[in-house]
């Protein structure tokens, strides 16, 4: 590393999941591995780390991890000296020593606001926005993960698709190590990620009567253990390795998996029920039909933000496979009823529109790249 290499803070406050911090951590190592920036992250709650990268020390105050600088963001905040270009993500609210010695910098870093990704069209209108600080002499511009051009577009590793092939080519060992038999072409494999209110239950009732015997891999290393709660009987408890077969599903449970292995997973369904932020881009590269539980907000605040989504991911799909992408969307999202059979009928018209999202979105520049080329036109 030497003296021009561009240092690049990013601030990451957990709310609570891994979404936050999944993102910060991909972003901040894809700087480092393919831009060979100076990187360090900062992060409230290092132990959130650790369920994604498992070598992560959460009793650290700092750590290197796949060249990144980890340190732990304390409320009492070191005085160091701020880096080129500061990211805070989500919003979260800088140190106050920290914005101070912003202003004490010979030439003030470049700072951005990155936010959370949204198909809405306001996101164009709002996507690099200069903001004044109100009292010190900064300025933090507004950047927005996005699906059109005026946006940030999406975060990506560079060869991301081409990795998804390789793996794809010859994925045994890994379906050895998480105990999934061989490939089988008569039953669906499906991935489950979601949170607690969504109709879980609801859902596996129905795989248990599906025509298509349904194979569902579900981490849940990220609870303690998992309740299947079947009506009139006593609720079943899964443990990360345990295995529960009814009617034509059969469920794994499985260990929360590092970020590289979740992608695999991914990579490896033939359907991704995925949530929040990052799994839900991730499952996009996998290129193989998904199903979002978006994260709930107070009076249904996220319910445009799901129908922006649904209006852009089913524009090339044809009637009446349309219709049943949005239903199964909104009974999976508590708008209305589950209906699995009528969703699954419609595979093949998923497949391409999956496969063809992937690649259209591949063919865009990667979120990482346009905050650079945005940065390194303002220092
Ligand atoms: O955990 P999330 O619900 O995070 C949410 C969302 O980002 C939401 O928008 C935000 O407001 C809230 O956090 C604060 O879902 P998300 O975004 O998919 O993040 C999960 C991360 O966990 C992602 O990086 C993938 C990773 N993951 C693994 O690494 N291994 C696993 O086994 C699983 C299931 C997930």
């Amino acid at each position: 590393m030497n003296q021009t290499t561009p240092r690049w803070d990013i601030f990451c406050a957990v709310i609570d999941n891994y979404g936050d911090i999944g993102v910060c951590w991909r972003l901040a190592r894809q700087l480092v591995a393919e831009h060979g920036f100076a990187v360090r992250l900062w992060v409230d709650d290092v132990s959130r780390m650790q369920p994604l990268h498992p070598e992560i020390d959460a009793s650290l105050e700092s750590q290197i991890a796949c060249g990144v600088e980890v340190r732990r963001w304390v409320p009492d905040f070191p005085e160091v000296e701020p880096a080129d270009v500061v990211i805070e993500a989500f919003g979260c609210v800088l140190p106050m020593t920290y914005e101070h010695a912003m202003t004490r910098c010979a030439r003030p870093p470049v700072w951005i606001n990155l936010e959370y990704l949204s198909a809405e069209s306001w996101v164009e209108m709002c996507h690099a926005l200069p903001s004044p600080h109100p009292v010190l002499n900064l300025t933090k511009y507004f950047f927005f993960p996005g699906f059109t051009e005026g946006t940030g577009h999406l975060l990506r590793e560079s060869g991301l698709l081409e990795q998804r092939e390789t793996f794809r080519a010859s994925s045994g060992n890994f379906r050895d190590v998480l105990g999934i038999p061989p490939p089988n072409p008569d039953e669906l494999l499906i991935s489950l990620f979601c949170y607690d209110t969504a109709p879980v239950d609801a859902l596996l009732t129905q795989w248990e009567q599906s025509e298509i015997p349904v194979r569902c891999l579900l981490p849940i290393g990220h609870r303690s253990s998992f309740h299947l709660q079947r009506e009139g009987e006593q609720p079943i408890h899964l443990q990360p390795g345990s295995i529960h077969q009814h009617g034509n599903l059969t469920l794994h449970a499985l260990p929360f998996l590092r970020q590289e292995d979740y992608d695999k997973l991914l990579w490896l369904c033939d359907l991704n029920f995925v949530r929040g932020e990052d799994s839900f881009v991730r499952a996009m590269w996998a290129g193989k039909p998904l199903v979002w539980q978006i994260y709930p907000q107070e009076d249904d605040a996220h319910r445009p933000k799901l129908d922006a989504f649904l209006d852009l991911y089913t524009l090339t799909i044809p009637e009446p496979a349309l219709t049943a992408m949005r239903a199964f969307h909104l009974g999976w999202n508590n708008f209305n009823a589950l209906s699995w059979k009528d969703f699954i009928r419609h595979r093949k018209a998923f497949e391409s529109n999956a496969a063809g999202w992937a690649d259209y979105y591949y063919a865009q520049s990667d979120l990482a790249s346009k905050l650079v080329i945005f940065c390194g036109n303002k220092v």
